[in-house]
């Protein structure tokens, strides 16, 4: 399915130690959304992080953590930061409006509950939630191969080279080119160069899915997979799969210089992230070995 297409009703989490509240809130608002209940703080936090909410009606006053903590708590959490927060409280002063605002909620409703006012504020923070995933999708997806984009890359690579350094796990980059591709547009249109690159990326994508794994078009005909906590020799193995799987695909390519279908080579690089190393190290090492693939006659993997 269509990454720009959602079709599937939003989910909303309501928490509240008084079942009572949960009942009425969650008899409210079960026509138009899918509604996920928690009655203390700790419920709260790990289903927003396993159930990845739209929304939070989240109650102020709670045995244990409060809502002000519950409410930063998922402010500070990168899983949980993107999800609104109303807060739902009988403490209605212009005060405790403002210290709930200020912990980061995107609004506040007071009990005794207004099922109308409560319905309407659910309502336009469920539908900023749908704009704002959407402009987040749009910016961190490639428009034709719908797979990440060199941005998304960025900022992943970014995160793993850190991870990477604190773990001292290994941390592997494997760059992809399509070979003799100006060929193929040349010869069976720019269109059909396009559907090329689509598939040629879903079938990276599909073919790299360890959880972690992240497949990113990196521009023009060339791909970047990013495989956090791999060695060279078990990151050998998914490059050469990767081939592989372009290879049988057998989009038809009679003008190549190496085969009569599609192929890539691709470049592989791996390291233990040391202190003063820089990430743009590893992707030179990984263009340098794409560059002796090509050099080697293509459809390989070099390392
Ligand atoms: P090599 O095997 O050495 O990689 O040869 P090549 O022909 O693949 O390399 P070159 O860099 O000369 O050509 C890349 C081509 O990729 C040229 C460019 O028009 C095409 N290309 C880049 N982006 C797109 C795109 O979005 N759509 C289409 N159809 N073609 C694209
Ligand atoms: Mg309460
Ligand atoms: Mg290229
Ligand atoms: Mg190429």
């Amino acid at each position: 399915m269509s990454p720009y297409r959602d079709n599937q009703k939003q989910k909303v989490l309501v928490v509240d130690d008084q079942p009572i509240n949960l009942k009425i809130l969650g008899q409210a608002l079960a026509g138009d959304y899918q509604v996920l209940v928690a009655s203390n703080a700790e419920q709260a936090l790990q289903i927003a992080i396993l159930q990845q909410p739209d929304l939070i009606l989240l109650d102020i006053i709670m045995q244990g953590m409060d809502g002000y903590q519950t409410c930063r708590a998922l402010k500070q959490d990168s899983r949980t930061v993107n999800i609104p927060v109303i807060f739902s409280t009988s403490m209605d002063s212009e005060a405790d409006e403002v210290k709930g605002l200020e912990a980061g909620a995107a609004d506040y409703i007071t009990k005794p509950y207004n099922l109308a006012l409560v319905k309407a504020r659910v309502r336009n923070q469920m539908q900023l939630k749908k704009k704002t995933d959407l402009l987040e999708k749009l910016v961190s997806l490639d428009g034709l191969t719908e797979i990440p984009n060199r941005r998304n890359f960025e900022q992943h690579f970014e995160v793993e080279w850190r991870r990477a350094q604190r773990s001292g796990l290994p941390l592997s980059l494997c760059m992809i080119d399509i070979d003799s591709f100006k060929q193929y547009n040349d010869n069976y249109g720019h269109g059909a160069g396009d559907i090329c690159l689509q598939r040629v990326a879903q079938t990276l994508a599909s073919t790299a899915k360890r959880s972690g794994d992240l497949v990113a078009r990196y521009g023009g005909e060339e791909f970047v997979v990013l495989l956090p906590d791999t060695e060279l020799e078990e990151a050998s193995v998914v490059s050469e799969r990767l081939r592989q799987a372009i290879e049988s695909q057998a989009i038809e390519h009679k003008y190549s210089s190496c085969a009569q279908v599609v192929t890539i080579s691709a470049g592989l690089a791996s390291c233990q992230v040391q202190i003063g190393m820089e990430r743009s190290q590893l992707m030179e090492e990984a263009d340098k070995f794409l560059y002796e693939a090509k050099q080697q006659g293509r459809n390989r993997v070099s390392s």
